[in-house]
């Protein structure tokens, strides 16, 4: 139900259920840790990209999958979904979305939780999880007030309305909208210049910077300090320098 494919140090995931708006099965939901993990363990992969086939990104759970009450909504989250976010979030690499269409419920909460977002102008998002009366999964209650302001985050959350590209730019939502002719081209563009930056500086980045979310200013700096001994003994980090210092372009290995 994904496609995986690794080419100029860039993984690209597609999820790959177009005819259902790639909607997440318990099978997505596995392959795409699974991918996750394997990218994070490949030294090849210095970047992932994460899109949707065809018109949408992701609707969200498959509602097919649920209908008809007895469903186990905190078993669905805990075995399937969580294990899937979290993984995200410990794939110390840059994961950029590409939003090709909308997002939508956990869809957009998977959106979320990669580190950059990337719209075509024919992208929306929708909270929707309000509209058949359940309450943001999938780390959406975690991330979207980071990211918005816990003032969008309730508006967005509470309304299920939909946000169009534009406007998400506006709110800080994405980071940057492409026109959807060269939508493919301008992400994959985007994916490369980040493959190849110095990919252990930027994993450790992402770590402290996520656990500073949750951390005083005292435990931060020392967090920092650790993060700085790890980044400042890799060999990107003396090239970075050394290009400086020769006035020349560095060429990052991402060790
Ligand atoms: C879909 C879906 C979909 C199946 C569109 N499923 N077919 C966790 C724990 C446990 C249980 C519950 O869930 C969760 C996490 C969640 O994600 S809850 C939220 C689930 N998602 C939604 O509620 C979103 C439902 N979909 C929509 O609101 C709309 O379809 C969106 C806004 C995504 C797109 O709207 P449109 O562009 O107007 O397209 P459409 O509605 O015509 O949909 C296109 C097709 O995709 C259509 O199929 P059809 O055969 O009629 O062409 C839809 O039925 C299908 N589809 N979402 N989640």
């Amino acid at each position: 139900t994904i496609l995986y494919e690794l080419s100029d140090g860039v993984a690209v995931i597609t999820m790959n259920r177009p005819e259902k708006f790639n909607a997440f099965t318990e099978k997505m939901n596995k392959e795409i840790t699974d991918a996750l993990k394997q990218a994070q363990k490949d030294p090849e992969v210095r970047c992932i990209l994460f899109t949707g086939a065809g018109r949408a990104f992701n609707a969200g759970q498959d509602l097919g999958d649920v209908q008809g009450g007895a469903v186990d909504f905190g078993g669905f989250l805990r075995n399937r979904y969580n294990p899937m976010i979290l993984q995200f979030q410990k794939t110390e690499k840059p994961i950029v979305a590409a939003v090709n269409g909308v997002a939508a419920g956990a869809g957009m909460s998977v959106a979320l939780a990669c580190d950059i977002r990337l719209a075509s102008d024919k992208a929306s998002f929708v909270n929707a999880f309000v509209n058949i009366g359940l309450v943001p999964d999938s780390g959406g209650c975690w991330f979207l007030p980071r990211i918005v302001g816990i003032g969008k985050a309730l508006e967005l959350a509470m309304t299920g309305e939909k946000v169009s590209a534009e406007e998400a730019l506006r709110i800080g939502l994405v980071n940057q909208v492409y026109p959807a002719e060269r939508f493919q081209e301008e992400a994959l563009a985007y994916a490369r210049k980040l493959a190849a930056l110095p990919t252990r500086a930027i994993g450790l980045i992402k770590r402290t910077m996520s656990r500073g979310l949750e951390m005083g200013l005292e435990e931060t700096l020392e967090y920092e300090a650790f993060a700085q001994e790890a980044a400042g003994s890799t060999e990107d980090h003396r090239e970075g320098v050394a290009a400086f210092m020769e006035k020349r372009a560095p060429r990052f290995q991402g060790r």
